[in-house]
């Protein structure tokens, strides 16, 4: 065999790289932590830390910059990014979207918390900013799930269930049920912490920076942007109007 038809037949069995995101669809890149109902175990408080949520946030702010992204939304231990569907990067190559946002947030979290992490990633597709509203409900939804399940656990276990007794209760019980049962320990979940119940949002806002031109010696403004990040999200109707602005063309 010749060297060059050598080369091309290795080539042709990195059978994946051909896989391409479809030009134009809406693009969303998702992140979630390796394991880390273990790495959070012993480190971090239950069922929130607020330690635990602003290493995520750095997190995803890392992965929304990298990616030039429209928004990023974090939640337990996983980072939505929405990538503009005009973009372009890496030719839009479904091994390296994966493998550069895993990799950008390992390294990213592993800086911030100062121990090694690491995380996997996956590609959702959507045909229009419908389906990316969607999108960003249904993880919301997971992120008050969550907490209400996370709440209810740990609420049982510190009155002194195991874990399998505590589990038990839970799988029999409706929210409303979930609910009373933190009332009945003190506990209102509607006025727990909104990053708990709905998650964090990130995206870019706009500024003018004031500044001194010292060629033309005057006063300037520079336009300049920077990530914004709500911890206060709306829920909801409100929830997927915001997702709607973020997503509108172009
Ligand atoms: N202590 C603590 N743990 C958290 C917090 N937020 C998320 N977690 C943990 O992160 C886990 C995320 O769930 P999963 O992603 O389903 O579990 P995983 O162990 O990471 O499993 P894989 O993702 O399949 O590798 C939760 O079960 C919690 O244990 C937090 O604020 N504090
Ligand atoms: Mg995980």
């Amino acid at each position: 065999m010749r060297g060059d038809e050598f080369e091309a037949s290795q080539r042709s069995r990195e059978w994946f790289h051909q896989l391409v995101v479809l030009p134009g669809a809406w693009t969303i890149l998702r992140v979630d932590g390796r394991s880390f109902s273990r790495f959070t175990g012993q480190r971090y408080d239950k069922p929130f830390d607020a330690r635990f949520a602003q290493l995520m946030t750095d997190t995803a702010a890392s992965v929304l910059s990298e990616f030039n992204g429209r928004y990023a939304y974090t939640e337990s231990d996983e980072i939505s990014v929405l990538l503009d569907p005009s973009f372009e990067l890496f030719g839009r190559s479904v091994e390296k979207l994966v493998s550069i946002s895993a990799g950008i947030a390992s390294a990213a979290f592993t800086h911030a918390a100062g121990e090694p992490a690491h995380f996997d990633s996956r590609v959702w597709m959507g045909t229009g900013p419908a389906d990316v509203v969607d999108y960003f409900s249904w993880r919301q939804a997971d992120a008050t799930r969550f907490a209400l399940n996370g709440w209810c656990y740990w609420t049982l276990r510190r009155s002194g269930q195991s874990s399998a007794e505590a589990t038990r209760v839970l799988e029999r019980s409706s929210v409303a049920d979930k609910n009373e049962l933190l009332e009945s320990h003190g506990v209102n979940f509607d006025e727990l912490p909104g990053w708990q119940r709905r998650g964090i949002g990130l995206w870019w806002e706009h500024y003018d920076r004031p500044g001194y031109d010292p060629v033309r010696r005057k006063e300037v403004t520079t336009a300049r942007r920077r990530v914004h990040i709500e911890r206060d999200l709306p829920m909801k109707e409100d929830y997927r109007e915001l997702i709607a602005r973020l997503a509108k063309d172009p």
